[in-house]
């Protein structure tokens, strides 16, 4: 069963301006759409290798899959946990726990933005829920897949790769950072959470 890019579920210019139209297009359409097309291969070239029994290429082709496959879900989260006029606090539960864990919803985003400012080169900053302890943490990845803890739940994810912000912010990722917190869908952050 091959894997499909999913539609986004705004209009690419929908976030402006926070995040611009001609990010948006090529990052949903081009690297998104990349990570899909590599995840498939590699489950193609897995899929052969069992076949024929000759795994000479398996180290390979599971990096691929582990590299492409992370890409590919974290931007299906991505895309949710924005929404044109997202942003503000999340309520109930969520902010509970969030308070709970960090001190102040506040101190929470201190943390996040500094998280991700901090990713060498290319990753992402993620809230996770912990699904051994139930605990909220905030966790960095480099690429997609380095540096990731198994037991968790990815609740709000932002991705701090350069394609996702060069175009309109260059090299001021905090700055990229500070208009990714004025989209935050936080209703979908509080689905997942409570899932
Ligand atoms: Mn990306």
């Amino acid at each position: 069963m091959a894997h499909e890019l999913p539609p986004l579920p705004y209009d690419y210019d929908a976030l402006e301006p926070h995040i611009d139209g001609q990010t948006m297009r090529l990052h949903h359409d081009k690297h998104h759409l990349a990570y899909v097309n590599g995840l498939n291969k590699a489950e193609a070239m897995l899929a052969e290798a069992r076949q024929k029994s000759d795994y000479t290429l398996v180290k390979h082709w599971e990096r691929e899959a582990a590299f492409h496959g992370a890409g590919h879900f974290l931007h299906c989260i991505f895309w949710e946990n924005m929404i044109p006029n997202g942003g503000g606090e999340p309520t109930g539960p969520l902010l509970s726990a969030i308070t709970n864990r960090f001190g102040s919803f506040a101190s929470f985003l201190s943390h996040f933005k500094a998280a991700g400012a901090a990713v060498e080169g290319s990753g992402w900053v993620l809230l996770v829920k912990n699904n051994m302890t139930k605990a909220l943490e905030i966790l960095t990845a480099e690429k997609h897949q380095d540096l990731s803890q198994w037991v968790v739940s990815p609740l709000l994810v932002c991705d701090v790769w350069e394609h996702a912000y060069y175009l309109k912010y260059q090299n001021n990722r905090a700055a990229y950072i500070d208009a990714f917190i004025n989209v935050i869908n936080w209703q979908d952050v509080t689905r997942r959470f409570a899932a």
